[in-house]
């Protein structure tokens, strides 16, 4: 680790943290961040020449694996015929068809460059088309980094958010609520209480923020049924779950379809690319055609157009999803086996291709429950299989991912890093 630390001390001269998005930074999970110089299938190497099975995948895009060569290769491709005009090309409109293919509730399509900007959009367009003030989001669900987003529970509970972050004002944070997940009776009261003035709500479908944590049985449905029943649009921010909790996403996986949906991360294959999209009726209130203004230098730039559309190829003609959902599976059952063999107070929860272990043995089905966690344990066990070789989310409070790319080497070499971690460092047995 030395080469990393000596960048990571170069780096605080200049980089705030020295990262460039905080969860970077190691803080929940201690020590110094791996500084990473190439990756390569379900590797990565790090500046000191340590390789790791990667799980983090860049949280999320990397389900082909780094550097898949027909990614590669299209991106280089491009590259020879200009970065970026801004101006219309057809690449655009080819991966905006693919997306349709996969999520049909699009009907209309809008690139934007994360998904920060695809959350914030949605939400400006939602209060465009109903001329209402009011949003609702969920504890422990996180949407980017846009003020309206960035609010957490007020003391006036569901009705009045507060800011979740310096530099949000409160009365911005004041219009959006803040329910707890998977919590309808909670969102009834709320509607019954303001719901002519709340314009979108926005949840992820399936939450891989605290954690991965799946909606309840009726849950989602019952999201669509209050929103259709007060003019209130459903948001589905897929950025996540969009081609990970199924290729579909979310939204075909418990067949509720929403007004609009978020994607980022794999839709982009790496690349800075994300997406908002929905009914016709709804989107054509974006500029150009309608008043909701909206835009973007780089938006649907030609390299990151050819990135996504040789990743949602690669997803559409390949078992690649089935690859990398199997491959969670079995490192889930290994993990689940153990954990039962020897009582160990722990969870898993999987969805599809994004996993986590809790270090709790309660069932986690909200931010309450997700918080429960014995944070210190999983520093340590982080710790224990960072230096086993195994990178993963570096935070109790999020998901891991799997690609086509993880082998059954991988899932053999995880279970028995697993089975040594817990046992030496963590439960003392
Ligand atoms: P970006 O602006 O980071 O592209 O997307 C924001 C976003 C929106 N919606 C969901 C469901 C998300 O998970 C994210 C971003 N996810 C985090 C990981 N929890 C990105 C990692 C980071 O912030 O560095």
């Amino acid at each position: 680790m030395v080469l990393s630390e000596q960048m990571f001390q170069s780096a605080r001269r200049i980089l705030v943290g020295g990262v460039n998005s905080p969860v970077r930074a190691f803080k929940s999970v201690g020590g110094t961040p791996v500084f990473f110089k190439e990756g390569y299938g379900s590797r990565l190497v790090s500046v000191d020449d340590h390789e790791f099975i990667d799980y983090v995948l860049s949280w999320g895009p990397m389900i082909l694996g780094h550097a898949f060569p027909p990614v590669v290769e299209s991106i280089v491709s491009a590259v020879h015929r200009g970065l970026s005009f801004g101006a219309p090309t057809e690449a655009e409109t080819i991966l905006a068809d693919l997306i349709h293919e996969f999520f049909p509730s699009m009907e209309r399509v809008r690139f934007v460059n994360s998904g920060t900007e695809a959350c914030m959009s949605a939400i400006r367009l939602a209060r465009g088309v109903t001329g209402r003030r009011r949003i609702l989001k969920f504890e422990g669900c996180y949407h980017g980094h846009a003020d309206a987003l960035l609010v957490k529970a007020g003391s006036g509970g569901l009705t009045l958010g507060c800011p979740d972050s310096a530099g949000v004002l409160s009365e911005w944070a004041q219009w959006t609520s803040i329910a707890p997940y998977n919590d309808l009776e909670s969102v009834r009261k709320l509607f019954a209480n303001v719901g002519d003035d709340i314009a979108a709500i926005i949840v992820e479908p399936v939450v891989g923020n605290m954690g991965v944590v799946p909606p309840n049985p009726g849950f989602l449905q019952g999201l669509r049924d209050i929103a259709s029943a007060h003019g209130t649009l459903l948001i589905f921010d897929e950025v996540m779950t969009g081609f990970r909790v199924a290729l579909k996403g979310a939204q075909h996986k418990y067949g509720v379809v929403p007004d609009i949906t978020c994607l980022g991360k794999v839709v982009g294959g790496g690349l800075p690319c994300a997406a908002y999209g929905g009914r016709a009726e709804f989107m054509e209130y974006l500029a150009p055609v309608g008043p909701v203004y909206q835009a973007g230098t780089l938006s649907g730039n030609p390299v990151a157009m050819a990135a996504g559309i040789s990743t949602l190829t690669a997803l559409k003609t390949s078992n690649h999803f089935e690859r990398a959902e199997s491959h969670a599976s079995h490192i889930v059952a290994g993990m689940r086996q153990w954990i039962t063999a020897h009582g160990l107070p722990l969870t898993v929860s999987q969805v599809g291709t994004m996993w986590t272990l809790f270090f709790s043995d309660t069932t986690v089905f909200n931010l309450a429950t997700a918080q429960r966690s014995d944070t210190r344990r999983f520093s340590l066990y982080y710790r224990a299989m960072l230096d086993r070789g195994v990178y993963l989310a570096p935070s109790q409070f999020e998901s891991n991912f799997t690609s086509s790319a993880h082998t059954l080497t991988d899932a053999d070499f995880f279970i028995s890093s697993f089975e040594k971690s817990l046992d030496l460092e963590i439960f003392g047995k």
